[in-house]
């Protein structure tokens, strides 16, 4: 434990992939660490479960939601904490086409609750912390995007997401509040959810490598997106509310990459080089042998996609001295690895007895 840091910080989304990061960084830094869960029949602890469990959990739970503000009071006012990270969300763009009404309470109106209830509580000292996010860019204007390219939100999610941002910066010009938007690009881990593209390749790539299926359904394979490392990118939340003063920053590599790239990674590294045939609906990655190990379906495209995103992060370099420590291609195999080893094996072994087979 850090001696010099007596804080605490109060996380929504805790149980997501940021927040089980953040959670680790916090406690690190000396942090009392509260972590806001909605209540379910079922746990969704997976990836705080190192954290929580034992004879002395080193996080607290607090139950909470961010589609009601009286739950919302409950826990500002029991925890009391000197920082708000609010990384709680309905957070996949697709489901928003689906869901767009409930996306829009959860994400947009609750980061504006949050700010509400800090404002009732009068707790308008404390430092907030906005999961902004670069969908808000859309099919942006220019590219990189920076802090000051217009934002153009193309689904359900961003939009809700450009009015928490607005929200923020209504609450910090109004009421003089240390909040913040860390308008980050995509970020993956082995911990992210299996729904998203990056993570849904690294474990269908494992699978095929073990024998449990034979190839992977994608939609878009042109769409190109900036992707980090989530571990970084805990880093600049953290650092964003260490400023002297408030800012919204972009959080990005700086390099993008496409889908169809990113599964051409995942593959060499299973020891399956993949060769791409056909186009539009019918391209297919093939292996060695000829089979097919990607193929397209329709289902996954989207009523609107964002086709390119690359962000600019000049600014949170400047500002905070922040840049992403994990590449492209590391990032990659760390995911790959993870999955061939989770699915029953080790992840370099595996790899050389499919580049072998
Ligand atoms: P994630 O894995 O989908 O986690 C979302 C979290 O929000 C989960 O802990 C979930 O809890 C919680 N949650 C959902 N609805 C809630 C509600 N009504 N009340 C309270 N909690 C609720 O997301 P992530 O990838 O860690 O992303 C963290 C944040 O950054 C999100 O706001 C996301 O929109 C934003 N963001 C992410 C990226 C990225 O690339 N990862 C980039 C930019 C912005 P359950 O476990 O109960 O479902
Ligand atoms: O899609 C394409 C898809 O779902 C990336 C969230 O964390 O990052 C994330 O949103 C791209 C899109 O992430 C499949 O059409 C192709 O162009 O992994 P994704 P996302 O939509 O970029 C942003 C920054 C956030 O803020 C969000 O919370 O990949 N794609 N085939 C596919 N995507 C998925 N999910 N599944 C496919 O089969």
């Amino acid at each position: 434990m850090n001696p010099k840091i007596n804080k605490s910080a109060l996380v929504t989304g805790i149980t997501g992939q940021d927040g089980s990061y953040l959670a680790e960084l916090l406690l690190d830094r000396g942090y009392r660490v509260f972590g806001m869960v909605r209540r379910s029949s079922s746990s969704s602890t997976q990836r705080i479960d190192h954290l929580i469990q034992g004879d002395t959990p080193r996080v607290q739970l607090v139950p909470g939601d961010l589609a009601d503000i009286a739950s919302l009071r409950q826990v500002l006012e029991a925890t009391r904490p000197d920082e708000v990270y609010n990384l709680a969300a309905q957070s996949h763009v697709s489901v928003s086409f689906q869901m767009p009404i409930y996306t829009s309470d959860v994400t947009g109106m609750g980061a504006l609750r949050l700010l509400e209830a800090l404002r009732e509580l009068q707790m308008t000292d404390v430092r907030l912390y906005q999961a902004a996010s670069s969908e808000m860019f859309g099919n942006a204007t220019e590219s990189p995007q920076s802090e000051q390219t217009p934002l153009m939100p193309r689904n359900p999610y961003a939009v809700a997401k450009v009015f928490a941002f607005h929200a923020v910066r209504t609450y910090r010009e109004a009421y003089g509040m240390f909040a913040v938007n860390g308008i980050l690009f995509n970020h993956e881990s082995p911990r992210r959810g299996k729904q998203f593209v990056t993570r849904k390749i690294s474990s269908g790539v494992a699978e095929i490598v073990h024998g449990k299926r034979e190839s992977i359904a994608l939609g878009n394979l042109a769409a190109c997106r900036d992707w980090g490392y989530a571990g970084d990118y805990v880093e600049a939340m953290w650092q964003m509310l260490q400023q002297d003063s408030p800012s919204d920053l972009v959080v990005a590599t700086g390099e993008t990459h496409s889908v169809r790239e990113f599964c051409d990674r995942a593959f060499a590294h299973a020891g399956l080089p993949l060769q791409w045939r056909g186009e539009g609906l019918n391209e297919h990655g093939v292996d060695k042998r000829g089979v097919t190990r990607v193929h397209v379906d329709p289902e996954y495209f989207r009523p609107a996609e964002v086709n390119y995103l690359l962000g600019n992060p000049a600014r949170a370099k400047a500002e905070l001295g922040w840049a992403p420590q994990v590449s492209f291609g590391q990032l990659v195999e760390m995911m790959v690895d993870a999955d061939l080893a989770a699915t029953g094996g080790g992840g370099a072994q595996a790899a050389s007895r499919c580049a072998s087979g």
